[in-house]
């Protein structure tokens, strides 16, 4: 899943793809780079970010859900709003990816159960404001793993079928780094409880822990293609990253490395 982020503040992409038609030239790029789902945001969830009012987030991602759905991409939208989701899904858009796994906005499950379309039903606490203070658990993986499952009993309460959502443990959501690294090391368990994984550690704050002082969030680009590695061999069902061609490699290797057949890119 490559991201295309259309705001002026996202974190890691600085707003490159703000303006709309170089925002659909990026997600072609993504898909012929070899993403196989664009997934389109308008809004940032990066911590302390404001929210966007809704007819903004709209008109900066219709056009681009628009255009690459034409183009027969499968396209994601990535917002907590049900009124962006029905827009974007009317638009095209075939998964919903809500960060809030449908806590923000109370319409969003009635909405989804109503629609063919899949959920991503995000591990979430709270908006980005208020998200660094909520990050407190005695056992991270366990209480993430708890609480989504919740979710998924709720949103399957509203109609919304077991079979069409897709878990993500939200790495950066309400977590530090040491929350992200025992979701992490505790993948495994997640995966094995039956529903697809969509993991995002791309370009995160917890990555350039790893790294050298003064390393660029593109810097962040080896790491993540490493944690999408290790997810791989977890059996996620997908990674949400920025730099879909070192992912590729990543997945390549894990590929190879489970006698899973060739996986050459083209040149
Ligand atoms: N992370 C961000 C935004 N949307 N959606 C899902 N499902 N999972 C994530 O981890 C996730 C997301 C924030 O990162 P960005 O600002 O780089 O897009």
């Amino acid at each position: 899943m490559g991201v295309l982020n259309v705001t002026p503040d996202s974190f890691s992409d600085g707003g490159r793809w703000a303006r709309t038609d170089a925002a659909i030239a990026h997600g072609v790029e993504l898909v012929e780079q070899g993403a196989e789902i664009v997934d389109v945001g308008g809004e940032s969830t990066r911590p302390g970010a404001e929210r966007v009012p809704v007819p903004a987030e709209l008109a900066r991602v219709l056009p681009v859900v628009r255009e690459l759905a034409d183009r027969g991409i499968r396209v994601s939208i990535d917002t907590m709003n049900s009124r962006t989701a029905e827009a974007a899904v009317d638009a095209g858009a075939q998964i919903v990816n809500d960060v809030s796994g449908g806590l923000a906005d109370p319409a969003m499950g009635p909405f989804v159960a109503g629609r063919d379309v899949d959920f991503v039903v995000m591990h979430w606490r709270g908006h980005s404001r208020a998200m660094n203070d909520l990050a407190r658990y005695t056992d991270a993986a366990r209480e993430v793993r708890d609480e989504l499952f919740r979710r998924v009993d709720a949103l399957q309460a509203q109609g919304v079928a077991r079979e069409r959502m897709i878990l993500d443990p939200g790495l950066g959501f309400a977590k530090n780094s040491d929350h992200n690294w025992d979701v992490l090391r505790h993948l495994g368990e997640l995966t094995a409880a039956g529903l697809p994984v969509l993991i995002g550690a791309s370009r995160k704050r917890f990555l350039a822990e790893l790294m050298w002082d003064g390393a660029t969030t593109q810097d962040r680009d080896l790491p993540s293609a490493i944690v999408a590695a290790l997810a791989a061999r977890d059996g996620v069902w997908g990674v949400r990253v920025h730099d879909v061609v070192s992912t590729r490699v990543a997945l390549a290797a894990v590929r190879s490395l489970l006698g899973q057949g060739e996986a050459r890119m083209e040149s």
